[in-house]
């Protein structure tokens, strides 16, 4: 119902009653009696209607779903790879176990790798003219296991497609030492297995 007939309407329910005041017997009324004679009852019926009219009118809006709030210096990551906030620490370079207390104090841990998230992390690390050129990530092995596991607890697999070339060493020489993953720019910005007491950069990432 547009604004103006809705008024209108509001109006015609809030003036004076004609219909129920309407004498049965017309003539034998005065006229100033007619004018002012009250109905008992009939107003109140037309207020409840014109309450349950701007009722109506006023409802609130369907509630919309809250905005993803991130902690503050995250950014929202959206879309169809997940829905998190993240962090990218170029100036500050911590060695690995740092770098995932500061996560963690920060209320999550570092980025668990994604295949399908990673592309965009690779190229946000590209872009870093900071003090630090690679990143940890959230994957990790406990020596003197071979197998790497991300923050979550999952199996990193070993067919993940972004490993840079050779990597990882966990089976070479000093490669056997090398236990916490990074970004690194020396390989491309795809994934190399290093020293975890190695100082770099690092990406915190909180679950919404
Ligand atoms: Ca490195
Ligand atoms: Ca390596």
């Amino acid at each position: 119902m547009k604004i103006p007939t809705l008024l209108g309407f509001l109006v015609l329910l809030t003036s004076s009653p004609m219909t129920n005041s309407f004498p049965k017997q017309f003539n034998q009324v005065p006229i100033t009696e007619y004018h002012h004679k009250p109905v008992a009852g009939s107003n109140f019926g037309y207020l409840a209607l014109a309450v349950i009219a701007f009722s109506i009118l006023f409802r609130p809006s369907p509630t919309k779903p809250p905005v993803p709030k991130c902690p503050s210096g995250y950014t929202l990551y959206e879309n169809v790879c997940g829905r998190f906030c993240y962090r990218l620490e170029s100036q500050s370079c911590r060695s690995f176990a740092n770098a995932q207390a500061i996560c963690k104090e920060e209320g999550g841990d570092l980025l668990k790798p994604s295949a399908c998230s990673y592309p965009m992390f690779r190229g946000l690390s590209r872009q870093q003219t900071g003090n630090c050129e690679d990143f940890w990530v959230g994957a990790f092995r406990t020596l003197p296991a071979l197998n790497y596991v991300t923050v979550g607890g999952a199996a990193l697999e070993d067919n993940f497609q972004f490993w840079g070339e050779n990597q990882p060493s966990r089976t070479v020489n000093a490669g056997r030492q090398q236990a916490c993953v990074q970004i690194d720019n020396g390989f491309d910005h795809l994934l190399n297995d290093d020293f975890c007491t190695d100082t770099v950069g690092f990406i915190c990432q909180t679950l919404l």
